[in-house]
């Protein structure tokens, strides 16, 4: 394996200055109170995660995996051979069917996979060189800030940015705007970017649907959002007691967006003794702990052909639930 894969940690678990909470801090101190959706992504949340995109209400997944499987191939016609650098990667499960869509068409297989959890990151490198003899991987610990300042250096050869299962939803307009720019900045003039978005509800995408997948009847939903307060208690040595939080998620139909919230069941306070913070929480006051935008698409490809990443095509599934849209700088 050894020469097949490289693994490079932009953050140190352990090293807080390049992790220093001053985001946790900000967001703690808001009206109403709010914290960073990442850090939902310790290892745990990592597989919790995993296991929300198996769930039969979250149809995310099984949509764009269905969009990839059936139009992998033309992707890869389209960009000819190229490094697939992916943010967010997990389980890198979809990114096989681009792998193997390349593979058929004969180019080589290289592999940038960039992710903030090390534990996933790791296993998914293992099992991927495991089953692509002649992959090569390079992996990177890394917040997609730091993974696009690092990805904009001279390389050989042509890149696709993939972002992929709607993780653009978290980033809030402005937030886009910039992530877009820093994406645009990233790549060289030709190169690609493969995102997946999550789509508004229509006549044929009921609000009803979009709920269900931030509220599952196992619940994977509400531990997945509660393990967030875990991992700030081991991160930043603090005291939540996630037995006094609900978890709660509603599809904001002005704004078109899901909101994930946890709300205190009692008047308490809060402490994050490394981040020398203190909080009072009253009585069903709620954090909100992450937004899920779902897009519009003419108003998705006006807003990256600004930033000069211009649509070469898009796919969705029957329904509309879903679109993949390529673009290349
Ligand atoms: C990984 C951000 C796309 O918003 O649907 C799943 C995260 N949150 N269930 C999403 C998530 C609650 C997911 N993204």
């Amino acid at each position: 394996l050894g020469d097949r894969l490289r693994l490079e940690r932009l953050i140190n678990a352990t090293d807080k200055s390049l992790t220093s909470g001053h985001d946790v801090v900000a967001g703690l101190s808001k009206t109403p109170k709010t914290l960073p959706a990442k850090y939902f992504y310790d290892d745990l949340g990592s597989q919790l995660f995993e296991q929300i995109c198996e769930l039969p209400e979250y149809y995310l997944t099984r949509t764009e995996t269905a969009i990839l499987q059936t139009y992998a191939v033309e992707i890869a016609q389209l960009t000819g051979s190229c490094e697939l650098v992916e943010l967010g990667s997990g389980s890198a499960t979809k990114t096989r069917i681009l792998l193997d869509a390349y593979d058929q068409l004969g180019y080589p297989l290289r592999y940038m996979p960039i992710d903030i959890s090390a534990g996933i990151l790791e296993s998914s490198a293992f099992a991927l060189l495991a089953d692509y003899p002649t992959l090569e991987v390079h992996g990177l610990v890394s917040t997609y800030e730091q993974a696009l300042q690092r990805l904009n250096l001279p390389q050989l050869p042509t890149r696709m940015l993939c972002f992929l299962g709607s993780t653009l939803g978290n980033l809030n307009l402005q937030e886009c705007d910039l992530f877009f720019e820093q994406v645009a900045g990233a790549l060289r003039i030709g190169e690609y970017f493969l995102l997946g978005v999550d789509l508004k509800a229509s006549a044929l995408k009921p609000k009803s649907l979009i709920h269900a997948a931030y509220n599952d009847a196992q619940a994977v939903s509400a531990a997945f959002n509660l393990n967030m307060l875990s991992h700030l208690n081991h991160k930043f040595d603090g005291n939540f007691d996630l037995a006094t939080f609900q978890h709660s998620a509603i599809y904001n139909e002005r704004s078109h967006q899901v909101e994930m919230y946890l709300t205190s069941t009692k008047a308490q306070t809060i402490s994050l003794r490394s981040l020398l913070l203190t909080t009072t929480l009253q009585s069903g006051e709620a954090i909100l702990t992450e937004i899920s935008r779902k897009f519009d698409l003419q108003q998705l490809e006006a807003d990256l052909s600004h930033k000069g990443l211009h649509k070469i095509r898009v796919w969705t599934d029957p329904n509309q639930w879903f679109a993949l849209i390529l673009c290349q700088l």
